[in-house]
């Protein structure tokens, strides 16, 4: 018939192609490549993408360097306009992009539009910022001098990001640095290359715009380079790099920190979390209830914000962990792109086989696991899905020490408060954490220097979805980088401190004297 001159790819790949397309990703860059992308959801090949090597990396580091000189000279609040633009061109793609993410992590719909919005607030944030990049003006010691600090542009920042949040962490480092005046050099997960691909071509489409409306851009400025660990290598060790940005395992920031400390570098390092939250005997446990599921459950455990162990006081506990389990055992796993689904795949097969070797830890330390089998979603063996699992454990050992990306809470029960505490501080990351209270010494002892020692401390909220206004990271094994809101933008810029004799006279500070 004539209908079917219009053909319309009903497949993941297809869907992603036309997704591709309209955000502005030429075709080349996604059909003819060496590393293939999968789609979580199934397993299937979503496309294949081309990645650069070495001596293509340091170029474009090169270039990104020259860019940088150019870029540190327009003003400020013109660089945010560029932000701007960004701004609106996520805008307009939140739906596409959003899927995208969607397709390409395994995040049900509603997580993958948000992440979207995330890179739209943080946009929003840093026009602002653009307008407020000050340093303090200090009282001298002297006579007719001023003391004072400028904030000046870095240099190129190299951004390192995880699969997890493939676009909306990037987006955190990309509006800073570039209001910031530096330029970006962008080291995507090899497993969301497509996601990253979009992202880059709408800030391109709005380096466009600016331009079009007279701003000037320097060619390099941003780009991104798809490729496996040598060419992170590349980034990790330029020279000229002075600041580098990185989001994963503690086992890659492990790798990556000291390799920039070497040449004098800086880095925000955001690794590992392995977020607790402590529910009290006061806890108002409905509210409780909501907040531990979508932080424990959602995105299938696979937020470095996602909560992991769960300290419940003696009085509740029993109640508490009945109604959690029902929880559990109610919430839909499946297709993520379906709506009433809340649980989508992990990953890929490395990630299943650490659930898998996870819980069988927990087990041989005498562990109780209610869930956690494997869930057949109708895509066959190439797709991993699993049910959430709760696990109640006699004490804090093994894999509990450690973060396991998936979706298992491991639950102790308490009845002393600061043993609570104890526990709660006692492992190696400290990203995130919560506690369910309605008691204010509670509350305030947990926020307090002898409470939480992590870098975000909740209270009647769980550890994960972070708004972007506040610094986001975290301390110990979490790297103790801090990036997005707050004041996170001074780590992207160079502090000189400015001292301005206005007299006629030459007074030597602390009183020094020294006549020729
Ligand atoms: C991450 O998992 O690396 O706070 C970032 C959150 C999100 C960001 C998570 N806003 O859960």
């Amino acid at each position: 018939t004539s209908h079917a001159t219009q053909i319309i790819d009903p497949s993941l790949a297809g869907e992603v192609a036309t997704i591709l397309a309209r955000c502005g990703v030429e075709v080349a860059a996604f059909s003819e490549g060496e590393l293939a992308v999968r789609s979580p959801i199934s397993g299937e090949t979503l496309a294949r993408v081309k990645t650069v090597d070495a001596t293509t990396a340091s170029e474009a580091i090169e270039s990104a360097h020259s860019a940088f000189l150019e870029w540190r000279l327009v003003p400020a609040p013109k660089r945010g306009e560029l932000i701007r633009l960004l701004g609106e061109e996520l805008r307009a793609a939140k739906g596409d992009l959003g899927r995208l993410v969607s397709i390409e992590v395994g995040k049900i719909t509603s997580e993958g539009l948000g992440e979207v919005q995330e890179m739209i607030d943080i946009c929003d944030f840093a026009v602002g910022l653009s307008r407020q990049l000050y340093g303090l003006t200090i009282a001298t010691e002297r006579a007719e001098h001023r003391m004072m600090e400028t904030w000046h542009p870095l240099g190129v920042t190299g951004i390192i990001s995880a699969f997890n949040f493939p676009v909306a962490v990037w987006s955190w480092n990309a509006a800073l640095a570039l209001v910031c005046g530096n330029s970006i050099v962008w080291k995507p997960s090899e497993k969301t290359p497509l996601s990253a691909l979009a992202a880059q071509a709408l800030l391109n489409r709005a380096v466009k715009r600016f331009q079009r409306e007279g701003g000037s851009v320097p060619e390099g400025l941003a780009c991104i380079l798809i490729g496996t660990r040598d060419i992170g290598a590349v980034l990790v060790d330029h020279p000229k790099v002075p600041l580098i940005s990185a989001t994963g395992s503690t086992a890659m920031g492990r790798a990556v920190g000291p390799r920039v400390a070497s040449r004098f570098g800086r880095s925000i390092l955001e690794l590992g979390g392995n977020n607790a939250a402590i529910v009290t005997a006061t806890a108002d446990l409905s509210l409780t209830l909501r907040g531990i599921a979508f932080a424990a459950m959602g995105t299938a455990g696979q937020r470095c914000t996602s909560l992991r162990r769960l300290f419940v006081h003696d009085s509740v506990y029993d109640s508490f962990i009945a109604r959690l389990k029902k929880a559990y055992a109610s919430v839909s796993v499946g297709n993520p792109l379906e709506s009433g689904n809340l649980i989508g795949p992990l990953v890929d097969k490395a990630a299943f086989d650490a659930h898998q070797a996870a819980l069988s830890e927990t087990k041989a330390a005498g562990g109780k696991v209610f869930g956690g089998e494997r869930v057949d979603a109708g895509f066959g063996n190439n797709a991993y899905y699993v049910r959430p699992a709760l696990v109640e454990m006699p004490k804090q050992t093994g894999s509990v020490e450690k973060e396991t990306f998936a979706p298992i809470l491991y639950v102790i029960r308490y009845s002393d408060f600061d043993e609570a505490l104890r526990l709660h501080n006692g492992v190696p990351q400290g990203l995130s954490s919560s506690i369910f209270t309605n008691d204010l010494r509670e509350a305030e002892t947990f926020l307090s220097a002898r409470g939480s020692d992590c870098g975000i401390a909740n209270v009647n909220i769980g550890p994960s979805g972070a708004e972007i206004g506040g610094a986001f990271g975290g301390e110990k094994e979490t790297g103790g980088g801090r990036e997005s809101g707050s004041d996170a933008w001074k780590a992207y810029m160079r502090r000189a401190t400015n001292t301005i004799n206005y007299g006629r006279s030459l007074p030597l500070a602390q009183g020094v004297t020294f006549e020729i």
